[in-house]
């Protein structure tokens, strides 16, 4: 069955050039950051490992079977002990959890200790939509809500469009902080390899470093409400002279707006 599993894996990881999932998507999407490329490699690791053991044991089982079976040892052997054997079953497999625990342990140093960053943003998790702020950028913000799926255009993915991307620029070191203005709720990317929740009075951080242009494509993932489903997060990777066109824009127009809701609510 691991096996079937492994073979399905592995050819259903590798071909798929997507940011977002895609239909009977069985492996992960394809890695957007270093960082989500190295979880994909250990993940393909310990999944060999796991065959290997599989097939040994599997092996054993049926020689043990078949060779100690009634009829073909009539007599068992009463030996209880063997100081080898017990030995290296024990010492193998320790051996062998070490060597998973070094790379995981590397991965997990990565993924908590944010390395220079070039800039900073702040994800704000709301029932149901996001909020991103971009302190270092005039303190930039806007709200990123769901496209309805009846205003959907072509090629546009049910539950994973919104109407403001979140506009980043490729190959910085961004850091990211996160937080919620209600419930919990989680930030999450899995092609980025970022997920981290968000939690009303509480900071918490994380970073990422978007190795190549696209549409990014995660959800809110942790269950916040009956609009949960409904919070997509959408990532726009682009160059740094596209994304600095883009924040003066955003600028205006997002100004614009925010001075429209101040005089609609007066
Ligand atoms: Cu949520």
């Amino acid at each position: 069955m691991k096996i079937i599993l492994f073979l399905t894996l592995l050819f259903t990881s590798l071909p798929v050039l997507s940011n977002g999932a895609i239909d009977w998507q069985l492996g992960f999407q394809e890695p957007g950051s270093g960082h989500m490329q190295n979880i994909f490699d250990l993940h393909n690791f310990v999944l060999i490992m796991m065959t290997a053991i599989t097939i040994f044991v599997l092996i054993l089982l049926i020689y043990v079977a078949i060779r100690f079976r009634k009829k073909a040892n009539p007599t068992p052997s009463k030996r209880t002990h063997n100081a080898l054997l017990e030995t290296l079953w024990t010492a193998i497999p320790v051996i062998i959890l070490i060597f998973m625990a070094v790379p995981s342990f590397k991965l997990l140093y990565e993924q908590d200790v944010i390395p220079e960053a070039d800039m900073t943003i702040k994800v704000i998790g709301h029932q149901w939509y996001w909020e991103y702020q971009y302190p270092e950028h005039d303190d930039l913000s806007f709200e990123s809500y769901l496209i309805p799926e009846e205003e959907l255009k072509e090629g546009e993915p049910r539950l994973l469009t919104v109407d403001n991307r979140l506009v980043l620029p490729v190959n910085k070191n961004i850091h990211v902080l996160v937080t919620a203005g209600d419930v919990l709720h989680s930030f999450a990317m899995p092609s980025l390899g970022v997920k981290k929740d968000a939690v009303p009075g509480r900071l918490n951080e994380t970073w990422m470093r978007i190795d190549r242009p696209g549409i990014y494509r995660g959800q809110c993932s942790e269950i916040c409400g009956t609009g949960h489903g409904y919070m997509p997060v959408v990532i726009e990777a682009v160059s740094e002279d596209e994304f600095a066109t883009w924040v003066n824009e955003a600028k205006n127009e997002f100004a614009e707006l925010n001075n429209r809701t101040i005089a609609l609510s007066k």
